[in-house]
């Protein structure tokens, strides 16, 4: 710690300069993030709020009421109307309330849950931090959960079964409503990991049919994690976590008896009225509507993408059902390095041996018209 303080002008030279090391969204070669630049509106939004504090919240009512509206949105969008539910700091978050509320709910001794090859890290962390062991159920050829290796993997042990709609290395959707089935036919808890789907899903034009049913409207469902901060253009942090009823909320409440209210569910304490704010903020803004629009954005230049890189020789590890796209060609590693030498963000799974490209709002079609191009001319000079 400097002993004299800077002026504002230093210390702003001195921000600038970090903020210009850091890539920018605008620029569109960040093809590998499932966060993208925040809604104008969020920004405003955040700012505003920056002093409020949801962990206290009868300081900042407002704000609380805040959260309760964005929750609200969040429930009727996944058919959840008397859900509750917290912005919490992420789908790291989110995802360990859940399994929390689940292991507590059960009350076993060596409890274990049933996670599909396919679900996200931040669930084999919970699964440390919460004392349970992670049975692996394996995939289909599209890469989504298959139900019969779950159901064989239930024993009296299990607390709870985990789907994922929209995983983060394909975007694929598992088939929760027969996940859902099995759940309620063994009386256990399912939990969807919904952090970037969730957003997605209920815009998407099919969204209505029954086979893409992923929420509450399937009755084994018991909670659905959906974070704000990736398709929901707002401010980080700001994810979310929902459970289908209040009973749920015994399972998670911690006495805090000198604050303003007597009892916290979530796991972070000091929470940021403003991600309610920022969040509240783009919903109000865009509306269905907006959303929507943003949505047939991504999913009509992911299109292109796929139908680029198949032109280009490339296969595609599964057609997309989100944004994103993963393919793979000869000496796919090295060519992911050569994209990196060109300044693409891109990601490389080793599991699957294959780039993946996630496509936000941020990137535009000229964005990806000139990956083709490029990708093309390291394949001609390189293979
Ligand atoms: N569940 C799923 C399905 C996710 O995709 C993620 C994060 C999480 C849970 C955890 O969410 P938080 O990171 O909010 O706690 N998915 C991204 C990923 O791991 C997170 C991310 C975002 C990574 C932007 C990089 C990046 O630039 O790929």
């Amino acid at each position: 710690m400097r002993t004299k303080g800077l002026s504002r002008k230093a210390v702003l030279a001195e921000l600038t300069k970090a903020r210009e090391q850091d890539l920018k969204y605008a620029d569109g070669k960040i093809l590998c993030s499932m966060c993208t630049e925040p809604h104008p509106m969020a920004k405003k939004a955040q700012q505003l709020f920056s002093s409020s504090n949801l962990g206290d919240p009868g300081l900042f009512p407002g704000s609380r009421r805040l959260e309760k509206e964005v929750i609200k949105n969040l429930a009727s969008l996944l058919n959840g109307e008397d859900c509750v539910g917290f912005l919490v700091s992420g789908g790291t978050e989110a995802n360990l309330l859940a399994l929390l509320a689940a292991r507590n709910r059960a009350n076993v001794s060596n409890p274990e849950v049933v996670l599909p090859e396919s679900a996200h890290f931040s669930l084999t962390k919970a699964c440390k931090l919460l004392g349970l062991k992670a049975v692996r159920a394996s995939l289909d050829a599209s890469f989504r959960v298959d139900a019969s290796s779950v159901k064989k993997l239930v024993n009296e042990r299990t607390i709870a079964i985990v789907g994922t709609a929209g995983t983060a290395e394909l975007g694929a959707v598992d088939p929760i409503g027969k996940l859902s089935e099995i759940a309620l036919n063994h009386g256990v808890y399912l939990h969807v990991d919904a952090a970037f789907g969730g957003l997605i899903l209920p815009f998407l034009k099919n969204a209505g049919s029954n086979e893409a049913a992923f929420d509450f409207q399937l009755k084994g469902v018991q909670s659905i994690t959906v974070d704000p901060h990736k398709m929901g253009l707002t401010t980080i942090p700001a994810g979310g976590i929902l459970f289908r009823d209040r009973a749920i909320l015994n399972y998670l409440k911690t006495e805090t008896p000198y604050l303003t209210e007597d009892r916290q569910y979530t796991f972070v304490g000091t929470r940021p009225g403003s991600s309610a704010a920022a969040a509240w903020a783009v919903f109000q803004t865009l509306g269905r509507e907006g959303f929507e629009k943003t949505v047939k954005h991504c999913i009509g230049l992911t299109e292109r993408l796929a139908s680029g890189l198949k032109a280009l020789g490339f296969t595609l590890v599964a057609e997309p059902t989100l944004n994103i796209v993963a393919f793979r060609g000869v000496g796919t590693k090295v060519l992911s390095e050569k994209l990196r030498e060109q300044g693409w963000l891109i990601s490389y799974v080793p599991r699957l041996d294959c780039i993946r490209l996630v496509v936000m709002p941020h990137v535009k079609r000229w964005h990806v018209v000139a990956f083709l191009e490029n990708l093309n001319a390291i394949k001609e000079e390189s293979f």
